[in-house]
């Protein structure tokens, strides 16, 4: 199966995201407002704990973010460990398009988001958030859970009318983490990665694991050498669980890959992870494949 258009995101919450990418698609043209303008709807959704200022804090109570986005011939731009911005992905998109630079981190992203006019948010957190977060501190115990609300990353890839690729990723990481700790969301070729020759990839899960192995820059380059994008995200996912065996039972983390056919390809390490579809035929819901 090929779509053109085709725009996929992760998780349930990838649906309304998925839908005010086409809009913003089909009404301007541009693929990366598509992508950015999508993930702007989860950032916003109150009921995600997994992106945004109202996701689940670090360890000392803190909400910091992480966002990527990137385009097929090569441009590219993210922040790391961010506080007080609400849309980190926009961001992103102004360190790609008004800086020398690809990455700004911390109180640098910060200070460089309000240069650019973001309005600082206070630092508070959601009433859901805070409950959580008061119950958690109890035991304080940190330990990554699979497929509950610390894992609900969206990450956007979308393959445009012109056969031009662009991705976007954004999330307050996992819950309770160290204060400083930054996820693969960020990371160009971690969290995400878009190449126009070949296709592109994003990943959810445990940062860690994905880091390790670059996922996403893995899996464009198993479909450069001509795996489709399911083999391509098959063959991460096997790579994955080889160098993370000790604690894999304790991991998820799931792919999406399109080439620049339009054909797709989703698969996790396990049962549970969901991603949404967009073509011109309507978006739907998918469960992946998986490994264990
Ligand atoms: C992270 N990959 O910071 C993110 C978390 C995630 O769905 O995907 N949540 O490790």
């Amino acid at each position: 199966e090929k779509f053109k258009p085709l725009i996929l995101s992760t998780w349930d919450h990838g649906m309304p995201a998925n839908d005010k990418a086409w809009e913003v698609l089909m009404e301007t043209g541009n693929l990366v407002s598509a992508v950015e303008e999508g993930v702007k709807v989860t950032e916003l959704d109150m009921d995600n704990l997994s992106v945004g200022l109202q996701g689940l804090p670090d360890r000392e109570g803190i909400p910091t973010l992480d966002a990527s986005i990137m385009k097929g011939d090569g441009s590219c731009g993210s922040v790391a460990f961010v506080r007080q911005v609400r849309h980190p992905i926009s961001l992103a998109r102004k360190v790609m398009e008004e800086t020398p630079h690809v990455m700004l981190a911390g109180e640098g992203a910060r200070q460089f988001a309000i240069e650019q006019g973001f309005p600082m948010e206070k630092e508070e957190l959601s009433p859901k958030a805070k409950e959580l977060y008061e119950e958690w501190k109890v035991e304080s115990r940190y330990k990554p859970i699979v497929n509950i609300e610390n894992h609900d990353t969206i990450g956007m890839i979308a393959l445009g009318p012109d056969g031009k690729l662009a991705g976007s990723c954004t999330t307050s990481g996992l819950a309770y983490k160290m204060h400083g700790r930054v996820g693969d969301s960020p990371i160009i070729g971690a969290g995400l990665y878009v190449d126009d020759e070949v296709g592109a990839a994003t990943a959810t899960g445990l940062g860690e694991s994905i880091i390790r192995i670059c996922g996403s820059f893995l899996i464009v380059e198993l479909m450069r050498q001509g795996r489709t994008p399911q083999e391509a995200c098959e063959e991460a996912v096997i790579r994955l669980i080889a160098k993370n065996s000790k604690d894999i039972k304790d991991i998820q983390a799931g792919f999406l890959a399109i080439n620049k056919e339009g054909e797709y390809g989703a698969y996790a390490v396990q049962q549970g992870f969901t991603y949404a579809m967009h073509h011109s035929g309507g978006g739907n819901l998918l469960n992946a494949t998986y490994k264990l």
